[in-house]
């Protein structure tokens, strides 16, 4: 598969990489010294249904980013933005058989973190911030999104909601308490959707999975970019804000085992914030700004409600380790929220003195 796409060198081998949840991914390593590496993914398309969009999408962001930056004369332009990478015939993936793959260039030196310093969290939330000011003047067409209704609240109670009536993995009768919970918190997270009608709450194109390993650091640790732009669309700020938070302000794993590990990095939350209030002066809104542990909390509480209604389906949407992973992760990510709602108000006294 590497070999149908444009690229320098010889490969020498094919390597699992990363771990996401979704595609697989593979680093393609090339024989000289002076090729680069690459990056192979299989494409998800069961949940990616518009392959043609999500490409299409990856590289005017790509393309701006690095048009900008090199216009602002930055300097290792090659690392602060991927480089999307066309098969031999010129197209931005390549389908076979009904899957289909797609290849960037591997960042040199770059590295990825489940858990970041407070030091990091800073300059990450200013580089974060920067990278939603560098697209807000993308030209052309508003990017299409490429997952319907990805992160609004109120469409995926209504999954959890029809995964409960169905109960297809008879697994309900184990979570009923926690559906339960989840349900009654409904109409105060759907706030966000709720500013949005009334004009209060603008979307911006927003990354829309800003999980920590989903970030590159180089050899000393510096932020270089964010990677997985595939539901990069338009959305609320919030939601990325909230979920740096939810996985790097996290004390535990996205799905520890040991509840007593996961707790809310108050240390995190407030380094990444001033970095963040700094990198987004320019465009921030007060309401923005003053939502943003709310975001925490939503995306928190939205995360918790995609894991379970995974669970009560049959896990037939995230890759699992253990038949139980999806319920240990529903878990998890309940007991950050209440840790979350119980730093609520010394969240907010934070952001407030931020300037
Ligand atoms: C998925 O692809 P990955 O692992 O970076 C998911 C995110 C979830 C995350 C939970 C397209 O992200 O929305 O927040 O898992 N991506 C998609 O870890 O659903
Ligand atoms: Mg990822």
């Amino acid at each position: 598969m590497a070999s149908r796409f444009a690229l320098e060198g010889e490969v020498e081998e094919v390597v699992p990489l990363g771990a996401g949840l979704i595609n697989d991914s593979y680093r393609v390593k090339t024989v000289a010294e002076e090729t680069p590496d690459y990056v192979l993914q299989r494409i998800n398309h069961a949940i990616f249904q518009d392959v043609d969009l999500l490409q299409e999408n990856i590289r005017r962001i790509t393309e701006h980013i690095r048009r900008k930056l090199e216009a602002r004369g930055e300097r290792d332009t090659e690392r602060k933005t991927l480089t999307v990478v066309p098969a031999k015939d010129g197209k931005l993936y390549v389908c076979d058989g009904g899957t289909y793959w797609r290849m960037t260039v591997f960042i040199r030196g770059s590295r990825t973190y489940e858990q970041v310093t407070p030091e990091l969290a800073y300059l990450t939330g200013k580089a974060f911030g920067e990278f939603q000011d560098l697209l807000s003047d993308l030209p052309g067409e508003p990017l299409g999104a490429t997952i319907p209704d990805f992160h609004n609240t109120a469409f995926r109670l209504e999954q959890l909601r029809e995964a409960a009536d169905a109960d297809r993995a008879g697994r309900l009768a184990k979570v009923r308490d926690v559906v339960e919970e989840l349900k009654g918190r409904a109409e105060e997270m759907c706030l966000a959707e709720r500013l949005f009608r009334e004009g209060k709450l603008p979307k911006r194109i927003t990354h829309c999975d800003t999980k920590v390993n989903n970030m590159l650091f180089d050899e000393e640790g510096r932020f270089l970019c964010v990677i997985d732009l595939d539901t990069t669309m338009p959305g609320f700020v919030l939601s990325d804000f909230g979920d740096f938070i939810r996985t790097a302000g996290n004390k535990g794993a996205e799905d520890d085992e040991d509840l007593s590990r996961v707790r809310v990095n108050m240390e995190v939350f407030r380094e990444f914030s001033r970095g963040y209030a700094e990198g987004t002066r320019a465009f921030l809104t007060p309401t923005e700004r003053e939502l943003l542990p709310y975001g925490a909390q939503m995306l928190t509480y939205m995360q918790t409600v995609r894991f379970l209604t995974d669970y009560l389906n049959g896990d037939t949407y995230y890759k699992i380790k253990s038949p139980e992973h999806n319920y240990q992760r529903t878990l998890a990510q309940l007991t950050l929220l209440h840790d979350i709602d119980a730093h609520l108000e010394e969240m907010k006294e934070w952001i407030k003195q931020l300037s």
